[in-house]
């Protein structure tokens, strides 16, 4: 039985990935961060008690951070296969912590590629490097392939050229079987709710269910080559079944604005997204990348891997799983109204506060009257207000409610 090690199996790759692998008959383990919250959501429905004899899934605490630890398990487990998953993933929130960044993101790299090399491990241990199409950064190349030059201007996408090479280098030096995914992005009802596609997702489908009246959001205009993650996964265990290493593009060579995201979200449940979407310039970087596409012909020839899902059939899927949450959200908070107030309102009393101001719009389609949502009286609310102002207000919000909601728009990255 082959004996896989992830990195960041608790992310959402991570988890499509252990599916995978346990799929195939693999023995996988995994390294989870000790957190004061759970923070294995992605995984629960995969993990088994650990004293049922078939269990094949073994988590252990660990942090990229720590090499002595990373270096243990490599030596004690003997991995067939490394995929090296885990990192500080989120590109805006590297300019505020790059030198986490640069640690978590990219020197994890090199201590488990020498991890690999001090226990001798050269000509057994496949390891797969999660790299990224941001190493390309700022290129007038298009669509970009695996010759293209790297330009990168995030931290996080510095770091990631940098784990890049260190993984080519460990190639070349030491013959390791090590391998660069240059992923696009990549999506799923998995994906953390802070990357811009999930944003929308959730935004919509809570708007829809009155749970929400407002989204705010940074640049409209960047283009992004979106693909579905358990796709993705797929190619990077296909990589490490070649017999020899090497750097593939994984994407599916169609670029979509952030705009023509939201419109197909939002479209899809009968709303249209100016009514609610707002610009905040604090979702936007310093430094922008404009537009991704790449070309994965040599992934198409060599792993023999093609993308099943496009833009269109991710975005519904997205929309859906995450309605069917929002309306989960939406009867917890009804069951909540029998509760007394709280003098401080939590997420769901705030949410709760919202979907009261929205219930006409769900009378009146359950009426069967117009689609489009009812305009509440009494605007005023933010003055931020670039984009056309959304169909309510928070200003029909009690006080305290409203300094939630505001708070939350602004922690989010
Ligand atoms: P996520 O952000 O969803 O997951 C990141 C994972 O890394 C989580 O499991 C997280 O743990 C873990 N992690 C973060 N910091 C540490 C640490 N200090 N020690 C141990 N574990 C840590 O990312 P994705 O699943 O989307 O992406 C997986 C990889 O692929 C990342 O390296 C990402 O940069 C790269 N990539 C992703 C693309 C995409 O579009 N999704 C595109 C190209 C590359 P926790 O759950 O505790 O936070
Ligand atoms: P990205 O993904 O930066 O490409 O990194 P993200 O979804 O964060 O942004 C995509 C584009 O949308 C624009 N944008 C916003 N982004 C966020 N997060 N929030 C907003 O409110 C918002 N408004 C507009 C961004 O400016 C950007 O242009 C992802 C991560 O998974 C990386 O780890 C990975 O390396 C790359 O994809 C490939």
């Amino acid at each position: 039985m082959k004996r896989a090690l992830i990195t960041g199996i608790t992310g959402q790759d991570g988890s499509y990935l252990a599916e995978l692998l346990l799929a195939k008959g693999y023995q996988v383990h995994g390294v989870i961060r000790r957190s004061s919250s759970f923070n294995t959501g992605r995984i629960d429905h995969l993990y088994c008690d650990p004293h049922i004899a078939e269990s094949r899934l073994t988590l252990h605490y660990g942090d990229l951070a720590d090499p002595v630890q990373m270096v243990q398990l490599v030596y004690e487990l003997q991995p067939d296969e490394i995929y090296h998953l885990g990192a500080q993933s989120h590109v805006r929130v590297s300019f505020d912590i790059p030198e986490y960044t640069g640690d978590i993101t990219g020197l994890s790299t090199v201590r488990i590629l020498d991890a690999i090399r001090r226990a001798g491990l050269q000509s057994k241990t496949r390891f797969y490097q999660a790299s990224s199409s941001e190493m390309f950064g700022q290129t007038s190349e298009m669509p970009q392939t695996e010759q293209t030059p790297f330009h990168p201007c995030s931290p996080c996408a510095c770091a990631k050229a940098y784990a890049y090479w260190l993984t080519v280098n460990y190639r070349e030096a030491y013959k390791l079987h090590a391998s660069n995914g240059i992923l696009f992005n990549h999506e799923s009802p998995r994906r953390g709710e802070t990357f811009v596609t999930r944003k929308i997702t959730r935004a919509a489908t809570r708007v829809k269910v009155g749970l929400q009246n407002s989204l705010f959001l940074g640049n409209l205009d960047s283009q992004r080559d979106w693909g579905f993650a358990g796709d993705y996964v797929e190619a990077m265990w296909r990589m490490l079944q070649q017999d020899k290493p090497d750097d593939y593009v994984i994407a599916t060579n169609e670029a979509h604005s952030v705009r023509e995201f939201c419109d197909e979200a939002f479209s899809l449940l009968d709303l249209d997204w100016k009514d609610y979407v707002q610009h905040d310039p604090r979702y936007e970087r310093p430094s922008e990348v404009v537009l991704m596409q790449g070309n994965p012909a040599k992934a198409k020839r060599m792993l023999d891997w093609k993308p099943r899902i496009r833009f269109k059939e991710l975005v519904s899927m997205m929309i859906e799983a995450d309605l069917k949450l929002a309306m989960r959200e939406l009867a917890a908070a009804q069951v909540n109204e029998t509760t007394p107030t709280p003098m401080i309102p939590t997420p769901s009393h705030a949410a709760f506060q919202q979907k009261k101001v929205h219930s006409g719009i769900l009378k009146e389609r359950s009426a069967g009257g117009s689609r489009r949502p009812r305009r509440l009286q009494g605007s005023g609310g933010s003055s931020k207000r670039p984009m056309r102002s959304p169909g309510t207000s928070n200003a029909t919000l009690s006080n305290s409610t409203q300094q939630s909601v505001t708070k939350k728009e602004g922690i989010k990255p």
